[in-house]
């Protein structure tokens, strides 16, 4: 058919979600307390109040989900694996219930014909682990190491696509420089340690995983990227929009893929820059097999003085649609990432790992959910998508974000990104109409023009 750009076939289309704002279950079988559960139980730190304690109680209705899944026509589902259900402390003592759950996800998904791609981080450290530091102590990123050889073990035959870590910038910034999110620490030379020693967690797991695998085994990681642009042709904010790249893109991208932290953040960064011991920088650049891109919008930004660690503020662009996390609508972000990603990296393997978007839903008279904005908002990203392709991008797949309405982490249940709709009272699933158009794209492996 003419009027459908059509994706390389075997293009895997998926959908995501992470243990912590689906499962519920926090503590059941065995599963031990994460610095999520403690946040959420902490008065004031969750915009509604709310707590993942049930979230969309996943964890009891997976069976259901997979069920979801199958009808969508989804190819792979992206999950995260709870650390404790495995080891409820960190470290020390596995515990087989927890194994157990994943296990028959896993063969679930299988029978059903899905592919699963396994998170073994997204966010959700045992709490016995922040109580001697959390990422900021070293010897957390050889237990991590160990807890992955733990699940490889036990799902590595089945399972051939492992990340290990989610979105390392929002663990280290979010949860230890500015505190908005579990475990709530606000300083800024603990979170560039922070996100040291999560790169260090990675490159060891990485090579755990290798390990453990076969020629199958395919491992990465999840980074949230974003195109920075100056708000203005200054100099100045030219220069603005090289920093904060350099904080958010480059801080990461350039250990794992050169080796090296970019020399002008690290000297911008001055007495905070992380302590780095030898041999630790080629532990972290280990090759990859692909990377995930979490691609939601890009930042606009200005040169300001008085504008923090970056002297530089972020810019609202006159004219430019929002979403319901104020979040700008650009599509085009994703077609430059995709490309400046495969120019600078030479990366073997791109999946879009997340990419979605939270507006207002409702469920009107006829049961519905017509979320028309969320849907043009997909066809947008998909399209950007489908242009770096024939530009030569080894783009792979694309996991949408996300599979259904889930825990928001600070926001609680006030953002709806599914593109299943959750009523949470009595934990009904509705199919939105991006649900359903999502199917005829996967259906037609292209998006109709
Ligand atoms: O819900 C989150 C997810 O956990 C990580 N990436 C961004 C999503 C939307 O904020």
């Amino acid at each position: 058919m003419a009027n459908v750009a059509r994706f390389p076939e075997g293009f895997l289309w998926g959908v995501a979600t992470a243990a912590y704002q689906i499962e519920g279950a926090w503590n059941e079988d065995g599963k031990g307390v994460s610095i999520w559960d403690t946040f959420s139980h902490t008065q004031g730190k969750i915009a509604d109040g709310s707590t993942g304690d049930i979230a969309c109680d996943h964890y009891h209705r997976w069976r259901e989900d997979i069920a979801l899944m199958k009808e969508l026509g989804v190819k792979a589902y992206r999950f995260s694996i709870a650390w404790t259900r495995i080891i409820p402390q960190g470290s020390g003592p596995v515990n087989p219930k927890g194994l157990d759950f994943y296990d028959r996800l896993v063969d679930g998904l299988l029978e059903a014909g899905i592919k699963p791609f396994i998170t073994l981080y997204h966010w959700d450290l045992p709490q016995a682990l922040q109580d001697i530091g959390g990422w900021a102590n070293r010897d957390v990123a050889y237990y991590f190491a160990d807890y992955a050889a733990v699940v490889a073990h036990r799902l590595g035959d089945r399972v051939k696509h492992w990340m290990t870590h989610n979105e390392p910038w929002v663990v280290a910034w979010v949860g230890y420089a500015w505190g908005h999110h579990a475990p709530g620490i606000k300083n800024t030379k603990v979170a560039l340690q922070v996100a040291h020693h999560l790169l260090l967690s990675h490159g060891l797991a990485v090579e755990v995983l290798k390990d453990l695998g076969d020629a199958e085994t395919k491992v990465g990681i999840v980074l949230n990227l974003s195109p920075v642009h100056p708000a203005t042709e200054s100099d100045e904010d030219k220069a603005a929009a090289h920093r904060n790249d350099g904080y958010h893109n480059r801080w990461f991208l350039d250990p794992i893929f050169v080796g090296s932290y970019p020399a002008d953040m690290w000297e911008w960064f001055g007495q905070l820059v992380p302590e780095v011991k030898p041999g630790d920088m080629s532990i972290i650049s280990r090759r990859i097999d692909f990377l995930g891109v979490n691609y939601y919008t890009r930042s606009v930004v200005k040169h300001d003085p008085q504008g923090g660690l970056l002297q530089l503020r972020g810019v609202h662009v006159e004219g430019s649609e929002y979403t319901e996390m104020g979040w700008e609508v650009y599509p085009d972000g994703l077609y430059e990432l995709l490309v400046r990603l495969h120019r600078d990296y030479k990366i073997p393997e791109i999946y879009i790992t997340e990419n979605g978007a939270a507006f207002k839903d409702e469920v009107t008279p006829d049961g519905k959910v017509h979320d028309e904005r969320r849907l043009n908002y997909l066809r947008e990203h998909f399209l950007r998508a489908h242009k770096a392709i024939q530009d030569g991008v080894p783009l792979k797949g694309y996991f949408v974000w996300s599979l259904m309405d889930n825990f928001e982490w600070a926001h609680g249940y006030t953002k709806r990104f599914g593109i299943v709709y959750v009523d949470y009272e009595t934990q009904k699933r509705i199919i939105k109409d991006s649900g359903y158009w999502y199917q005829k794209v996967i259906a037609e492996n292209g998006v109709p023009l």
